[in-house]
Order: C-alpha cells, then structure tokens, then sequence
C-alpha cells in the first residue's frame, strides 16, 4: 500500500462513520401553498406534531394572510408574485382551520387552509 492510501483510507471509513451523528435528529417539513381569491392550494395540509414545519406561501392574485396563535404562526402577510416564509412547530394534534388573516374581498369569510396536525 502506497503511503497517500493509507492516509486516505482511514479517513474516508471515518467520514462514513461519523455523517449519521452530525446529521440533524427531525427533518422538517417543507409545503409550498399559493392564495389567490379565495382559496389556499391546497386547501388542506398534514404536518407532524412537534417538528417545525415551514410553509413557503405566494399569492396568484390579492393579499391575503395567515395566522394562528394556537399553532404558533404569527401574522403573515401573503402578497402577490412574492414569497414569504412561516415556521412553525404545533404543539397538538388536531384539526385546525385557519381563515384568511386579511380581509380580502367577498369570499374571504369562507377562505381557510386546513391544518391537520398528526
Ligand atoms: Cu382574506
């Protein structure tokens, strides 16, 4: 064996060895959702009880909103043909419908997202 192998060797079997203790313990979850009047697509969503979850939201058409203190997501204003990120992590199982935060015209009485929590 060359002495450059004997080095590298070594050093590969400790990468391998040594990835799956640096990785991060909970994968968090990544959902995408568009607002336009006057819906959330998808209107439902499941995310899981005690991880973070991040909702990366966009609007096709007016401003709507998000917001639950319940569930942990602060004010977010959704504007058109931009992105905004909320993270967060609910504490409790269960089936949460979440209205529009922003009063946005005359179908925004009936415009939630569904949040199940499991
Ligand atoms: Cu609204």
């Amino acid at each position: 064996m060359k002495r450059y192998q004997r080095l590298v060797l070594p050093a590969f079997v400790l990468a391998l060895v040594a990835a799956p203790l640096s990785a991060p313990v909970a994968a968090r979850t990544d959902i995408n959702i568009v607002a336009s009047n006057w819906k959330f697509t998808p209107s439902s969503i499941t995310v899981p009880v005690g991880e973070p979850t991040t909702l990366r939201l966009t609007s096709q058409e007016g401003v709507h909103g998000l917001e639950s203190d319940i569930l942990g997501i602060p004010l977010t204003t959704i504007m058109p043909n931009r992105f905004v990120t909320v993270t967060f992590t609910p504490k409790k199982a269960g089936t949460y419908v979440v209205h529009c935060a922003i009063v946005c015209g005359a179908g925004h009485p009936n415009m939630a997202l569904t949040i199940n929590v499991r």
